[in-house]
């Protein structure tokens, strides 16, 4: 669905709040010609205790990190960029949404070094629903590994969750879809699991879950975090900073995806090859469950991960 279908109407811009139409920059905007902006996706949950947003704090932890390699100085402090998407959340009446910040270089001169630029920062929500399909959070998903590799973090640090090196997600996205999958697997330049073009990757082995690190070239999702939380919580080991190889995809137990827009998705088939029993498999299962509890606010556990709106 596109945006002039949803029912919203307002961008925080620049520190103002200004119609939807209105939210432009200049075609010659540094980051439009580089990708020289870093972003965040975050949700907002319709709880049983209203509107929350979900592990916000950490969502901007990541998105002034992010700016770090770039020089990117937000001109913003966290209680500003914080009431700003909360009165967005609030004016526009949504219960549950998406928050898209973003901050890049913009309008000035154009070269490669961003210096005389200023930073320009936006905010955007809408509703967005269930990102790879409702029917993939039952059934799973089928994937291909992709041909396209994930950039190595010594090329470009991938713990920024910079604009730029996205079209490297979006090529893999596209190669995907082009071949029938609904997903895809990046390997890393090494050869071995990095992660999904806007997910995080797990695996199950007898009993036991798995899922890369940052050494593997990998976004550090904060849905990651979650996941690694809820499970070792529910008693199981998670080992963290895995490097899997290509061939333990096939020969996993059930294997999952991570991510705040994925959230958590079942993989059922990887090239073709069923994983497990071809469905969503048992512990993913348990830990699905577990999220949705979570974030519905169907038990108290895990409060501190809310901010309400
Ligand atoms: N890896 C990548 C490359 C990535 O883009 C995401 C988020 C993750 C892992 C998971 O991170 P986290 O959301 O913090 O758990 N992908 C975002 C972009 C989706 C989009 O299409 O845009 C997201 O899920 O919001």
């Amino acid at each position: 669905m596109g945006f002039d279908e949803m029912d919203v109407d307002t961008i925080w811009l620049d520190g103002e709040f200004v119609d939807w139409e209105d939210a432009q920059v200049h075609v010659l905007t540094h980051g439009l010609h580089y990708g020289t902006g870093v972003f965040e996706g975050a949700r907002c949950y319709d709880t049983e205790n209203g509107p929350a947003m979900f592990r916000w704090e950490e969502h901007l932890d990541r998105l002034y990190q992010s700016g770090q390699p770039y020089d990117i100085e937000i001109p913003f402090d966290r209680e500003e960029l914080t009431d700003a998407t909360v009165e967005l959340i609030q004016r526009q009446d949504l219960d549950s949404c998406y928050i898209r910040p973003v901050a890049f270089y913009g309008y000035n001169e154009l070269g490669l070094n961003p210096s005389n630029c200023p930073v320009q920062v936006a905010i955007a929500v809408w509703p967005w629903g269930a990102y790879l399909g409702e029917e993939a959070l039952e059934e799973g998903v089928d994937v291909a590994v992709s041909s396209w590799r994930k950039y190595s973090s010594s090329q470009i640090p991938t713990n920024a969750k910079t604009t730029g090196p996205y079209v490297n997600s979006v090529l893999a996205s596209l190669e995907a879809k082009d071949n029938g999958y609904t997903e895809a697997i990046l390997l890393n330049k090494e050869g071995n699991v990095a992660e999904g073009p806007g997910e995080n990757i797990f695996l199950v082995r007898d009993g036991e879950i798995y899922t890369t690190g940052l050494a593997e070239s990998i976004l550090d999702g904060i849905t990651r975090q979650t996941v690694i939380t809820l499970a070792e919580d529910l008693g199981y080991t998670v080992h963290d900073g895995a490097t899997i190889s290509r061939g333990e995809l096939y020969t996993a137990d059930e294997l999952f995806f991570s991510g705040t827009a994925a959230e958590v998705t079942p993989i059922r088939t990887v090239d073709d090859t069923e994983i497990g029993a071809g469905t969503k498999g048992p512990v993913t299962d348990e830990i699905q469950s577990k999220f949705f509890e979570v974030i519905d606010r169907r038990t108290d556990e895990y409060e501190d991960w809310f901010h309400y709106v």
